[in-house]
């Protein structure tokens, strides 16, 4: 498709079709998956402007990790050679050093041809990348590195919500983590529309259930909140406009606002959130959408910080 901005990923009907996660190992508590939680060993690299890297920076961060799993940070623009580490000295990252996150792809398997994406989990002794399973390594810092977790952190995936939770999460995948890209992405009117009303059927829809309830699964956080969160901060500022998504903005929605604000308000989510790099991320990399690269000034975030009260 010429005027994609991802041509391997966009059917001929004009959809946006997502590319599937290349590395999936584990590591998980028994060891069985051959490789085991061991602090210090493991790297998760991120870019703090993409939202499926997002929610692990939160998990990790909310679990008390942050000692256990370092991070490294990409700059939010890619050049033709894709996520650099110019953001540190020399432009390497100090643990991997190397200087593009394609590197690490390239060092796991030579004939990688796909986007080199964020999250990426590194194992620092080989350089090699674990996973970039990013449903998988939320779920897995939950569960499986537990006896890193710091005392009294949250359970975010617990056993008996389960099955609610991840019947939240496949409509939010589907329709507002992933439908926020398939609206942006679309090169059909159709496919566009289809995405834009799916997206806003499943707003209303959380919505609806938000109004009586402070999170989704009632009084507790878990990885369904997070998983909405890192969308819903970013609608105003980046998906209302580039990706057309422009219905309501998040803060004409009052309830999803609040509980937005509420969330960011909670320790490990705005502190996590950088809004230069988000936008400057989307608005300068999708040159097929946003040819001028011109990076909007607004909106002005100083609403997400001011104090709230929620019924
Ligand atoms: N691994 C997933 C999701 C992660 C993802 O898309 N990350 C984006 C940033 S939000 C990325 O790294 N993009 C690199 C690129 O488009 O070249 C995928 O391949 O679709």
């Amino acid at each position: 498709m010429a005027n994609a901005q991802f041509g391997k990923e966009t059917s001929e009907r004009g959809e946006f079709v997502r590319q599937p996660n290349r590395f999936t190992d584990r590591i998980t508590a028994d060891g069985s998956s051959g490789r085991r939680p061991e602090a210090g060993r493991y790297r998760l690299v991120v870019s703090l402007a993409c939202p499926w890297a997002h929610r692990a920076v939160i998990v990790r961060g909310l679990l008390g990790l942050t000692e256990v799993i370092s991070l490294g940070v990409v700059d939010p623009i890619r050049d033709e050679k894709g996520w650099r580490f110019t953001l540190d000295p020399e432009d390497r990252d100090p643990v991997l050093g190397i200087s593009y996150l394609s590197e690490a792809y390239l060092a796991t398997d030579p004939d990688y041809s796909g986007r080199v994406t964020v999250p990426a989990l590194i194992d620092t002794r080989t350089g090699t990348v674990v996973t970039n399973d990013y449903p998988r390594i939320t779920l897995d810092l939950s569960t499986q590195w537990r006896e890193f977790h710091a005392p009294g952190a949250p359970d975010l995936y617990p056993g008996p919500l389960r099955a609610e939770i991840d019947a939240l999460i496949e409509p939010i995948f589907h329709h507002v983590n992933n439908g926020v890209y398939k609206a942006g992405f679309a090169t059909d009117q159709g496919a566009y529309e289809k995405a834009y009303s799916a997206l806003f059927a499943e707003l209303d829809r959380l919505s609806a259930r938000l109004e009586h309830s402070r999170f989704l699964m009632g009084d507790r956080i878990t990885e369904v909140d997070i998983r909405l969160f890192t969308t819903l901060v970013r609608f105003d500022a980046v998906y209302h406009g580039h990706f057309k998504c422009n219905r309501q903005k998040l803060s004409e929605m009052p309830v999803l606002w609040a509980y937005a604000r509420d969330l960011f308000q909670t320790p490990g989510f705005g502190d996590t959130v950088d809004f230069d790099h988000i936008k400057r991320h989307y608005y300068v990399t999708h040159p097929k959408i946003n040819p001028t690269g011109i990076v909007p000034v607004g909106p002005d975030p100083a609403a997400w910080p001011a104090p709230l009260s929620r019924v």
